[in-house]
């Protein structure tokens, strides 16, 4: 009783077979390279998801912290001030991660991408650097969050990184959304720079 004449089938197809195993096991380590290549990106991008900016007034004395942190579309800035005139006042991102006191003009216009006009409120507008106002309690106080849907803090030319950085800026007066260049916001009362 010795084995068939014939060949096995199954001879040809095990080859195959085989190389079939070992494309699905470098498959296999490629996706989890890619997997590790994306909890890599996913950790750095962590990294700067917030970032804490210090503002300061014309004396030099600070006025509290902004905690920048990235959003799907845009990024939330989560104020907490005082020693502040009561009140409602503008807040803007401008161009420069500069701040000189007293009057912070090296902080130079609101940041704008896309060479728009000032305000929401504005057809030819607005700049990416707008936002809406946020009030000021009665004891100098403020606890509000605002959004800017127009910047982020990754890269391209939106971030608020880019170009060397932009600067946080708090005036005097409330935004009125729509006189270019600034919303007739009056001075700029607090400043703080955002760069890496
Ligand atoms: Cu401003
Ligand atoms: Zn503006």
């Amino acid at each position: 009783m010795g084995q068939p004449a014939f060949s096995d089938p199954h001879d040809s197809i095990s080859g195959r077979g085989l190389a079939l195993k070992f494309a699905i096991v470098k498959k296999a380590r490629l996706t989890l390279a890619a997997l590790m290549l994306f909890a890599l990106a996913f950790a750095n991008a962590a990294k700067t998801t917030n970032i804490k900016v210090e503002l300061k007034d014309a004396q030099g004395k600070s006025v509290g912290i902004a905690v920048i942190s990235q959003k799907t579309s845009g990024v939330a800035i989560r104020l907490d001030l005082h020693g502040l005139p009561p009140g409602k006042h503008a807040i803007h991102f401008h161009q420069n991660a500069s701040c000189t006191p007293p009057d912070f003009e090296s902080a130079g216009p609101h940041f704008n991408p896309d060479h728009k006009k000032h305000g929401f409120m504005n057809p030819e507008g607005h700049h990416a650097g707008d936002m809406n106002n946020f009030s000021v309690d009665s004891n100098g106080n403020a606890k509000a969050t605002v959004l800017d849907k127009d910047v982020s803090l990754g890269s391209g030319s939106h971030s608020l990184f880019s170009n060397g950085g932009t600067a946080l800026i708090i005036h005097a007066k409330a935004d009125d959304m729509k006189t270019d260049p600034a919303g007739n916001s009056g001075d700029r009362i607090a400043c703080g720079p955002i760069a890496k």
